[in-house]
């Protein structure tokens, strides 16, 4: 049925990123729903290297005011692009417990290193509500949890900020899908790089799985590696409430389970996050064990293979 990988589970409790408290709870609750349970169930191996503990890089500060937390973050990005260099170079498939987003600052320029030491290109799938491209100079929020996906793909404004890009993502290798929150600075930055962007509206009138698949195409072309980064609101609040975040008109459940089948059944993916849960706001437990049935989605659980559930 799958290939038995060998999955590793990195927990990244930043809340650092964002003003909403309870994201650092995010690891445990995927943890409590059952993460690592459902991915040995598929036939794959799983290790837990627990939650990574970075110390604080001190009281860094930023011309632009609205940021908040910088040194903070930018430890969990030291330590989270550690740990992805680290797994990926064991032969190991990191899946990397968030956390708000900007641990993903972290997580893609670990794996990112390690792709181009393998010497094959790095893609990136966003699924997310946001397109987190903004730099620390157009932030207006000053949550770094709005920028992890500029500072990846190397724009401007990051230098002596968040710490040197050993590999960057070229902005042609990304692709967005769920997008409905773009701000006036992220639109402007995301036209200018040509970035596949794929929003709610293109996702009513053609369907979740052209786009994806049109995406995957072009990764399976390019002999490429594929990260999956999964923002809780790239999911509709009424079937995912615990994210700070929540913008409504997201993914239904099924659109979102067609996108985890389908990246399954292409064979690409090497790395995953699943981030911004915040288990403080959900609702008995729904949100962190629909995360954890999408993550079984993409490890190779079938619709027929399915337990009979309700949320
Ligand atoms: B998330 C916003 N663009 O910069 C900002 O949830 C939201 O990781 C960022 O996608 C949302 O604060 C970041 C308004
Ligand atoms: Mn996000
Ligand atoms: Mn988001
Ligand atoms: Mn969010």
């Amino acid at each position: 049925m799958n290939d038995g990988k060998r999955v590793v589970l990195i927990g990244v409790p930043t809340q650092a990123g964002t003003h909403q408290k309870g994201c650092l709870m995010g690891p445990d609750a995927l943890r409590t729903a059952g993460i690592a349970e459902a991915i040995r169930e598929l036939g794959h191996c799983v290790e837990d290297w627990g939650n990574l503990a970075p110390a604080s890089q001190g009281d860094l500060q930023h011309a632009n005011r609205a940021i908040h937390d910088l040194g903070e973050t930018v430890g969990w990005i030291e330590a989270a692009a550690e740990a992805g260099t680290r797994a990926v170079g064991d032969g190991l498939f990191p899946v990397f417990l968030g956390g708000d987003h900007s641990m993903s600052a972290g997580t893609v320029a670990g794996v990112a290193r390690a792709a181009k030491a393998s010497g094959r290109p790095q893609f990136v799938l966003w699924l997310d509500a946001h397109s987190d491209f903004h730099t620390p100079d157009t932030t207006t929020s000053g949550n770094l949890h709005g920028t992890p996906l500029a500072y990846v793909t190397g724009m401007p404004g990051f230098a002596g900020v968040f710490p040197d890009l050993e590999a960057r993502v070229d902005p042609a290798n990304v692709a967005m899908i769920g997008i409905r929150s773009v701000d006036p600075a992220e639109r402007a930055a995301l036209r200018q790089h040509r970035v596949e962007v794929h929003d709610m509206r293109r996702v009513d009138q053609h369907g979740m799985s052209s786009l994806l698949l049109g995406f995957i195409e072009r990764v399976k072309a390019a002999n490429g590696l594929l990260h999956v980064s999964l923002d809780v609101d790239f999911l509709d609040p009424v079937v995912a409430p615990a994210v700070g975040t929540t913008v409504p008109g997201g993914a239904t459940f099924r659109e979102a389970h067609l996108v985890m089948e389908l990246i399954s059944d292409s064979g690409l993916m090497a790395s995953l996050d699943v981030a911004e849960l915040n288990p403080f706001l959900d609702e008995r437990g729904k949100t962190a064990r629909l995360m954890v049935d999408l993550v079984a989605s993409l490890f190779g659980r079938s619709v027929m293979d399915r337990p009979t559930i309700s949320y």
